[in-house]
């Protein structure tokens, strides 16, 4: 049954569906309330994988993406290695509404948060640096590169690619639990349409890596003449598909949401069969749907929806 607003999320990130609807029930835009809900996983830490103290990079960093869409204008406002600014999905907010550009990278997006007012602090927690220094102990494992180098003393980086595809492949087998973005979707009833994702990333990451969270398409896509998407998982082989854009048109061209979705996750696994990674994607009537590759590592995929049925966000899977 579909009902419009409505707020749908990846994962089971309750406060940050909760956050998004009483947005929405305030009368606030689906803008506002996608960009509420991904804040508030960043203030939450949601499972160490969205915001700061998270999946420290091969230096010991933590980075962040970050990405909003607005489907009434297309307009687009996006952060990737984000350095030293909690608050990742309101830089994003900030690169849509007062430039002309859509994604801002590294060191140059944090000085431009920094002049925005963001305030800059060190995302490192005793935790990160706990995460780092176990990996630095066990020579870095357990880690991809442990496939990538034959030579597991030297697997902590700097990375230097001596990889056969058949390792590649192994690599994302043994990687499958670092992935845990926030995507989330909201819809409302005059047709405003809006799509947000926060990342911190993948953990042990070579410096600079950017994945699917903030590159429009890929983490996530909105389009109020069709619907919205947002995707989660392996965002180095996902974003080579552009899966949120890929489950929109589908629904634009008449596909049930559920099957959009399908579509859009069958599409990656053809290629890659074990990868990790589900997709939520709703509709213009608030007909909404998920899928995720049944793979080592995600037997089952939890979303958060919230509409006019239940005003507390409902786990489903
Ligand atoms: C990434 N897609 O950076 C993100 C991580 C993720 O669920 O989605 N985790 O690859």
């Amino acid at each position: 049954f579909a009902s419009l607003p409505v707020v749908i999320n990846t994962w089971p990130f309750r406060n940050a569906t909760a956050a998004a609807w009483s947005v929405l029930q305030s009368g606030g835009s689906v803008l506002d309330a996608v960009e509420k809900g991904c804040a508030r996983c960043e203030i939450e830490q949601c499972d160490g994988s969205v915001g700061y103290g998270g999946s420290p990079d091969e230096s010991g960093e933590t980075t962040l993406d970050a990405l909003i869409m607005n489907g009434d204008n297309m307009e687009v406002g996006a952060v990737a290695d984000l350095r030293r600014i909690k608050n990742a999905i309101g830089v994003a907010r900030a690169v849509m509404e007062f430039t002309d550009h859509t994604l801002l990278v590294g060191e140059s997006a944090s000085v431009f948060a920094e002049n925005m007012g963001f305030v800059a602090e060190d995302l490192t927690t005793n935790k990160s640096v706990n995460i780092f220094a176990q990996w630095l102990k066990g020579n870095c494992q357990p880690n991809y590169r442990k496939n990538v180098f034959p030579d597991p003393s030297k697997s902590c980086g700097p990375y230097k690619p001596r990889v056969t595809l058949e390792q590649k492949q192994r690599v994302w087998q043994g990687n499958t639990r670092s992935h845990d973005t926030i995507g989330m979707i909201a819809l409302d009833q005059d047709g405003h349409v809006a799509a947000a994702t926060s990342t911190n990333g993948l953990t042990h990451k070579v410096p600079g890596r950017v994945g699917d969270s903030p590159v429009v398409g890929a983490g996530a896509y909105a389009d109020s003449s069709a619907g919205a998407a947002a995707a989660t998982g392996d965002g180095d082989v996902m974003m080579r598909f552009l899966p949120s854009y890929l489950a929109v048109e589908l629904m634009r061209a008449g596909a049930d949401p559920s099957a959009a979705c399908k579509t859009a996750i069958s599409r990656i696994k053809r290629h890659y069969s074990e990868f990790f990674g589900a997709i939520i994607c709703a509709n213009t009537t608030g007909h909404y749907g998920a899928a995720c590759n049944k793979a080592p590592g995600l037997t089952q995929f939890k979303y958060m929806v919230s509409n006019s049925e239940s005003d507390t966000p409902l786990l489903k899977s």
